[in-house]
Parts: C-alpha cells; structure tokens; sequence
C-alpha cells in the first residue's frame, strides 16, 4: 500500500512537471502499465534534466541556433609530423620526456564508446567488432594488447577507463567479462556510463521508444567530462597518480595511445589538451576542422564548415583549412577537474537523427529519414577553454582509419587495407622486401600484433625475427 502511495504521488508530481510544459503525452498509457513498467517510466521522467530542456527547446530544437561559427576564421597553428631544423631538438627532448611520463604511470588510457554505431549496424558494442586481418582481433581486444604492450614496453602500470552508454553498457561489461579483461588487471580497467537525454520531435516534444519508456540518447562525447567525475574515474585517476588522459575513440584500430611524442609536447609546453590531426583527404571529409576562431583554438564540425572555407586554397595550392580533427586528444586531469569544478558546461549541438519511435495509437513508427533532435556535446569544445592548447599533425596511414560505416569509405574493409599497408611500411623500414602486385598493393597479408611491435622502431629491433615473405602469403607476427 505505502509503495502505491508513493507511486501515486511520484505520478502526480511527474504529471505536473510534464503538464506544465505540454509533455503529458509521455502518460499517455499510464492506467494499462504495471506497476514496474510505471516505476520505470517515473524513474527516467524524473532523471531528465528538465531545466537543461526548457533552455534547449527553443533555441536548439523548435529552431537551429545561430551564430555559432566566428567570423574571423584562420587555420589552426600545427607542430608539423616532421620536425623542421630548429624543432629537432624539441621534438627530440619531447619525446624523452614523453617517455619518462609513461614510465612514470602518469598516463591513463580513455576510450570512448558510448555512440550507437548506427551506420555500421553491428548489433552489439562497437568495440566488440572483430578487426583485424588475420587474428579477427576485436576493437577492444586491440586496445588491451596496445595497453599491455605498452606497460611491458614502460615496465609501468597503466589503468584503462571506457566510457560506454546505457545503450551498451550491459553488453560491454559482458564482453569484458567473457574476455577476461582481454588479461589485463581487473582493477585497472573501469567501464563507466555517460548521460543519457530525451530525444525529441521538431517540435520539441519527447518521444516514446515504448509505452513505458522515453527514447533517449547519449548526450555526445562531450559528456564524459562530467561522467569521468560522477563515475570516480577522475578521482581514481588522480589517486593513481596520473596526470594524463589518452583519449581516443573505439573506432580507429591504427590509434597509438602512447605516443611519447605527443605526450612530451603536450607536457612540455603546459598545454591542458591537445589534439592529434591530419591532413584532410579532401574538402568535405566528415572530420572536424581546427581553426582560430577569434583567436581560440576550435573544432567546426564538418557539418557546419563554410563550404566556401573548406575549398579555399593557398598561393601554393594547399588547402587552407587543411587539419582534420581525428579524435585523438590528451587531457590533463587537473583541466578535466577544473571545468568540472567550475561548472564550465560545454555548450550543446543539435543533431538531426532517425529515432524510432511509438505514435500516438501505440503503433511503432521506424523512420526512413531524420525526424527527432538529438542534444550532445562535443569533447573537442573543451579546446578553447584549456590553455596553450596544441596541434600536432601525425600521418593519416599511420594512426587513422576509423571504422564508420558497413561498406565504402570509413569501413572495416578499409581499416583492414590501412593495417596490412602500415605493417608493410613497418617491415620495409626494418629492410624486409614487401610482394607487391602490379598495382603496387602488397601481395600478401600481414598482421603485426601489438605484443609484437607498437611501431616501426620496434620491428627494426627485432630483424633477426622477422619473416621471408612469400607473394600470397598470410603472416601474423605476434
Ligand atoms: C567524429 C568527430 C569528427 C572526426 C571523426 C573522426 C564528432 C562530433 N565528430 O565524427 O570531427 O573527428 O569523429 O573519426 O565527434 N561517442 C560516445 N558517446 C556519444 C557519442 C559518441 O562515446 O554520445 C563516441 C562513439 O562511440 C565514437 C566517437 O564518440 O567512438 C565518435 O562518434 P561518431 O562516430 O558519432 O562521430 P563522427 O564519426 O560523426
């Protein structure tokens, strides 16, 4: 009987909530649902942070905002992949210094891998997506190895925060489990959930995924920053010692999450978070492009990037804009705290999206084109808050070939192409000869393991180990 009562007056201050902002439809099948489904429905009304909604409706979802992107747009200053004559020294010291931090345990792993993955359509977490060529090694499983070569290589301990969603983050944990930790310490792994916010009609009105139950959604990358907080990764992080996040996206199986030059760069010039770029492969490429927007470094998503800004060229016929973002950042952990302690909220973005959906006879609509408003924030919005922020441009084949989409351009079928080809490079450095076919693509295929070699330096080290390649051949060296 009390828990009726609860229930009931729970439902009477929900109804309030809702009614006072034309949200009652939410109830619309309150007396056919039982009672957990009611508790349900209750718990995710009350958990929505209706005073971020009442802000948001107006501006971001009934209308697009506007004036988001600066006027005095420049290209971002980049430390080039190569150091020139006077940065050698630089570059050479950095990278000791890069290498003394993870040695020292300062630099913790951060991945993130809370989206939906809706344009691969793997049914399960993206992470748990076989990868590789010949081992079919999966997303997380090749972080783990990376990770554990990385603490062999520093003889350091390295702990590993995954930030995943409610969408996937049963299924994530479980896979972990199954997987043992891919061998890795259970304590210094830490799966945390994001935030989650309600989808919403054009008209800004919530949706219902099912009767009892809101569609909701991540609220973007950019919310890990609180979640790294409320989750204790933070101060986990800080107890351990360290004071770096690596932070990179589930994605890119060629990301290098130890890389001793960036670390060193990024410690080095006191900047708070840097971020990782290439060149852009063209124009529109769906990266995110770094500019000085009045002065401040930033991403523009490719999105909102004025398409006469992303064709214009130098004097030398270079693209102008021409660093792409490739998610690939280093976090200080006292910046992180900072923004947290400050409240400095970064700002939300509306995306349009397909959201399924149950109409207002309670039958389920599956729409073919983008009908609901998604809010997310973006991680690299937290750029112009830090300070000496840095860019450091790295060469796409070596440490970018996201996995985006089921065919074409950004798939695994590419990811796959990208890892043979670097683990050609990687071998013809150390003087290996590479079959090639008359195309000039290699003739074999190769899968250089991260217990193996994390990178061309390190297979140069072990010549006396590696193979005699035959045209056709499969070689796994791990
Ligand atoms: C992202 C960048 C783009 C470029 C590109 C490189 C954004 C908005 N844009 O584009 O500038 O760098 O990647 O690959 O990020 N994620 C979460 N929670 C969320 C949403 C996303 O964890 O709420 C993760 C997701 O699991 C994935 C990553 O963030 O690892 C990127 O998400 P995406 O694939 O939606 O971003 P995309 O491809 O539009």
């Amino acid at each position: 009987m009390a828990s009726h009562q609860t229930l009931a007056s729970r439902y009477d201050a929900a109804l309030a909530t809702l009614q006072g902002r034309g949200q009652n439809h939410v109830v619309r099948w309150w007396d056919e649902l039982g009672v957990r489904d009611k508790e349900h429905l209750l718990g995710q009304i009350e958990a929505v942070p209706w005073d971020v909604l009442d802000r948001l409706i107006p501006t971001h979802v009934q209308s697009e905002p506007h004036g988001r992107i600066p006027t005095d747009l420049r290209p971002a200053p980049v430390f080039p992949s190569t150091p020139n004559g006077d940065q050698e020294k630089l570059y050479a010291t950095a990278s000791q210094r890069g290498r003394e931090l993870i040695a020292a345990g300062k630099v913790a792993a951060f991945t993130v891998a809370g989206g939906q993955g809706t344009r691969l359509g793997f049914d399960g977490p993206k992470g748990a997506l076989p990868v590789t060529p010949i081992g079919g090694q999966t997303l997380f499983e090749l972080f783990a190895d990376s990770i554990q070569a990385a603490r062999r290589a520093f003889d350091c301990s390295i702990p590993w925060y995954v930030m995943t969603s409610q969408a996937n983050h049963q299924a994530t944990v479980r896979f972990f489990e199954e997987h043992d930790y891919f061998g890795l310490p259970e304590e210094d792994v830490a799966l945390f959930e994001q935030g989650m916010l309600p989808a919403l009609d054009f008209k800004g009105r919530l949706l219902l995924d099912r009767k009892d139950g809101l569609a909701l959604a991540p609220d973007g990358h950019g919310g890990s920053l609180k979640a790294l907080a409320r989750s204790g990764a933070l101060s986990d992080a800080r107890q351990r010692g360290c004071s770096i996040l690596s932070y990179f996206q589930v994605d890119n199986p060629l990301v290098k999450p130890f890389d001793p030059l960036f670390i060193g760069l990024h410690a080095s010039t006191g900047s708070e978070m840097s971020t990782k770029v290439t060149r852009k492969a063209d124009d529109l490429e769906r990266v995110g492009n770094l500019c000085l927007a009045d002065g401040r470094l930033t991403v523009i998503e490719y999105t909102e990037f004025p398409q006469h800004l992303a064709g214009q060229k130098n004097p030398d016929g270079r693209r102008t804009f021409d660093a792409g973002n490739i998610a690939i950042h280093l976090l200080d952990v006292s910046f992180v705290e900072r923004l947290v302690a400050e409240s400095l909220d970064l700002p939300f973005r509306r995306a349009e999206k397909v959201v399924p959906y149950i109409d207002e006879s309670g039958r389920r609509v599956e729409p073919d084109k983008p009908n609901a408003v998604k809010l997310e924030k973006f991680v690299f919005d937290a750029l112009p808050l830090a300070k000496n922020p840095l860019v450091l441009e790295v060469e796409r084949a070596e440490e970018f070939s996201p996995i985006k989409n089921a065919a074409g351009v950004d798939s695994l079928e590419t990811a796959q192409r990208a890892q043979i080809a670097r683990a050609c490079r990687w071998l013809e450095s150390a003087g290996v000869a590479i079959p090639r076919k008359s195309d000039g693509t290699p003739d074999v295929t190769i899968e250089i393991a991260p217990s193996f070699a994390l990178d061309a330096g390190e297979i140069q080290s072990k010549r006396d180990r590696l193979p005699l390649l035959r045209p056709g051949g499969s070689f796994y060296l791990q």
